[in-house]
């Protein structure tokens, strides 16, 4: 059977970026065993031939209504499926899903009937979101770095923005590439719908929010900024975690020295 990425050359890039993506978060050691989930949101690229497919699978409730998404279509990768075969096989470890017409279903119309991540109730919310709010973000990538989960083990640094403050102030481009810092949710059970709310309202002031001992969510115009957030955040955590195995607390960047990178850059908080 044809490959709906066959002859649509904007769509197979746009999914070979998932892959790519895919293979750094396993390359990271931040995507054990199916762990992590990626959904982008296709619908840009959506021609009349696609709309017109017919579903390979029932309709399935998503759980809730998602008014902005009536009609939209999302590359996700599958359930129970692991980010290193996603890397090298897409169409086989993801699928390309329509929401129905009741904003409140879905089906699977490519390549195979993959089912939709475990986290499909937080992705679709945060697509949701973002297009309700007027934001070109199309990606969102959820995935479990090893340092930043480790550090939201510590309560001192689920305060808010304890930990924005902590991780820009370890390296410059982290404040500059992350400008809106990291958001804090308390833990919630995974796949809730809990999850999937409180992750909503922090994206109102951020684009990368932690979920605490369990991973980061990032969203982003496409897939690699969103992956780009993360590396950055966790390259911060890195040089926290290394300074202090050398045994010492680092010092970190000064107030005045971050204000001064927020004004040379125009950054937003
Ligand atoms: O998809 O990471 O949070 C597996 C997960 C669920
Ligand atoms: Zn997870």
């Amino acid at each position: 059977m044809k490959s709906i990425l066959e002859n649509r050359p904007v769509l197979a890039k746009q999914v070979a970026d998932v892959a790519e993506v895919a293979g750094y978060l396993w390359q990271k050691g931040w995507a054990e065993r199916n762990g992590g989930n990626i959904t982008i949101n296709i619908t840009d690229v959506i021609d009349d031939e696609i709309r017109n497919m017919k579903a390979i699978s029932d309709r399935v409730e998503i759980g809730s209504c998602l008014p902005h998404l009536k009609g939209c279509y999302f590359f996700c990768k599958g359930t129970n499926k692991r980010m290193r075969d996603l890397a090298r096989w897409p169409m086989e470890n993801g699928s390309v899903i329509r929401i129905c017409d009741d904003c409140s279903s879905y089906e699977i119309i490519a390549d195979k009937p993959v089912a939709p991540t475990s986290e499909l109730a937080s992705h679709l919310s945060m697509h949701n979101y973002l297009i309700g709010s007027g934001s070109n973000y199309k990606a969102a990538v959820h995935t479990h770095p090893i340092d930043l989960v480790a550090m939201t083990h510590n309560p001192a640094f689920l305060k808010k923005d304890v930990l924005t403050k902590l991780l820009w102030s370890m390296i410059p481009e982290t404040r500059a590439f992350c400008p809106k810092g990291l958001g804090i949710i308390p833990y919630a059970l995974p796949s809730s719908f809990e999850l999937a709310n409180a992750t909503v309202k922090e994206l109102a002031d951020y684009d990368v929010v932690m979920w605490e001992k369990h991973g980061v969510c990032s969203v982003g115009e496409n897939v690699m900024e969103a992956f780009d957030m993360v590396d950055t955040l966790s390259k911060s955590a890195q040089i926290y975690l290394t300074a202090k195995s050398m045994g010492f607390e680092p010092e970190g960047m000064s107030d005045k020295l971050m204000e001064e990178l927020k004004v040379a850059f125009n950054l937003p908080k």
